[in-house]
């Protein structure tokens, strides 16, 4: 597809890419394919506002009704998937396989939120006083801001968006200034899909803001906004928790990971050498589950690694939207210089590397294209503190179980983990109490490429937030205890007396 069909296809007129006063760049090739105009902090101001009114609408449609508009905007997704998978690799980099991936992570999650809508169910309690019931609501929150990065342009805002509509919520959302048009895409289809649904659903329930750090800055101070989903680095994160902590809003954090598989003796090694070679070079080393580290079993290590180093010679970069292609660019040059850096540290540790070199920068100077880089560590170097984000694999030996998972353990982060093993005892310690303690613990499948049904998040400085399957819903409600009395007495809790005869 050229862009001009990818713009066209999608609604991305000239009124929307031309003119404006923020440049958006093709990782491919470096060339400006758009401008697109800023909102003003006054704009801002007049989209929290209209938030609020939304939401104070929404909130009153029945839940399942609710779950229709979002049936209806997976159905245009489900038409559209092509040209906003074409959309998310021209404007993120990231291979066309990749791009379509992350239009039907959104697909899925319409479809669960869809069910979800019917089962925003709460509890009957039982009290401890005659005639009483107690029970627990969950109710409608309030409107969700919510903060994207450019790695996941577009799956990460509609996991927020189809659970917070069918929990009766009204979403303003910030994308990465890096990935403006794909939210623009994604908001006229949104557009179409309240076009479909009818006038119950009110104008403004979901709501766009192109601009950049200040314009996220303004969401997320605004006592009007009581939850901030927030996907990006944890020095980001840091910022925001503490921010929305000092207002007593609501923050659920999705922030770096540093994430580990370990290969033990009984791994099957060629599912082992996919996992490690998807979680590691995919996505061009930019998923906040891509695999950073392994741990590979002295017995096995003489096979395997090797093995992983040929792969990295061979692998072919490109032009992410040329098929043949595997690994596409890195999304700017601060991320290759930071790439840089880690290596050049790396290597000050002793670190012996393949890869990590620039490359097709005679076909696209203004681009950058990197070999996806291996390094072996060596020598009193046991561990990587720090996520760069690129592709970097930091390769490790162990020899016992418990120092490895206490190595992969023993860093900030806790988003995702896995474990290559057909012992059924190392699997299990993997995932106990005493095992990983990242938020996800996979066994025989790598760190990245979660399904939705899933809750997505992790530990320690990943955030803590859990956003997607499982119960995540909650985060986008307001729990109401309700105890109700059906006798004509009044008994106190707890017994107590509270003697008014003589009144
Ligand atoms: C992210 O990189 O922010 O598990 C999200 C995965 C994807 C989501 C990644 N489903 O790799």
């Amino acid at each position: 597809m050229k862009i001009n069909e990818i713009f066209s296809s999608l609604g991305l007129d000239e009124s929307l890419t031309q003119g404006g006063d923020l440049p958006v760049t093709s990782p491919i090739d470096g060339a400006v394919i758009a401008n697109v105009k800023m909102h003003s902090s006054a704009e801002i101001e007049q989209k929290i506002d209209s938030a609020q009114r939304a939401f104070k609408q929404w909130r009153n449609v029945p839940a399942p009704r609710r779950g229709e508009l979002i049936r209806l905007f997976g159905n245009i997704l489900r038409d559209k998937k092509e040209a906003l998978g074409a959309l998310v690799s021209l404007e993120c980099g990231k291979i066309f396989q990749e791009g379509m991936g992350e239009v039907q992570e959104m697909i899925d999650i319409c479809d669960l939120a869809v069910g979800q809508s019917r089962q925003l169910f709460g509890l009957n309690i039982a009290s401890e006083r005659p005639s009483h019931k107690m029970r627990e609501f969950w109710q409608p929150l309030g409107p969700v801001g919510v903060i994207s990065a450019f790695n996941f342009p577009v799956a990460v805002w509609s996991w927020n968006t189809a659970m917070a509509v069918v929990c009766g919520d009204s979403v303003l959302w910030k994308p990465s200034e890096k990935t403006p048009l794909t939210a623009l895409a994604c908001q006229n289809i949104f557009a179409q899909a309240m076009e479909e649904f009818g006038d119950d659903a009110p104008q403004d329930l979901v709501q766009l803001i192109i601009g950049e750090k200040a314009a996220g800055e303004q969401m997320v101070a605004s006592k009007k906004m009581p939850l901030i989903s927030a996907t990006g680095s944890s020095a980001m994160g840091r910022i925001v928790g503490t921010q929305v902590a000092q207002r007593f809003g609501r923050s659920l954090l999705e922030l770096g990971g540093n994430n580990a598989i370990i290969v033990a003796p009984s791994a099957d090694l060629s599912i082992a050498f996919q996992g490690i070679f998807f979680g590691s070079v995919g996505t061009c080393g930019q998923r906040c589950t891509t695999t950073r580290r392994i741990f590979v079993h002295d017995s096995v290590y003489d096979e395997l690694v090797p093995q992983l180093k040929s792969a990295y010679s061979k692998v072919k970069i490109g032009n992410p939207l040329d098929e043949n292609a595997l690994v596409g660019p890195l999304i700017d040059k601060d991320s290759f210089d930071n790439m840089q850096k880690a290596l050049e540290l790396a290597k000050e540790n002793g670190g012996e590397i393949i890869g990590g070199e620039r490359t097709l920068q005679d076909q696209y100077p203004d681009a950058y294209y990197v070999k996806p880089a291996l390094v072996e560590m060596t020598g009193d170097v046991n561990n990587v503190k720090e996520e760069t984000f690129a592709p970097i694999l930091y390769v490790f030996k162990y020899s016992d179980l418990d120092e490895a998972i206490e190595r992969q353990n023993d860093v900030p982060q806790g988003l995702s983990s896995a474990i290559f093993t057909k012992d059924v005892l190392e699997a299990e310690i993997f995932t106990s109490e005493c095992g990983s303690d990242c938020g996800i613990a996979n066994v025989n499948i790598g760190t990245s490429g979660a399904e939705i049904g899933g809750a997505f998040g992790g530990e320690k400085e990943t955030g803590g937030g859990r956003e997607s399957g499982s119960d995540a819903w909650k985060v986008y409600m307001r729990r109401m205890t309700s105890t109700l009395n059906y006798s004509k007495e009044l008994p106190l809790a707890q017994g107590i007396k509270f003697d008014l005869s003589d009144l």
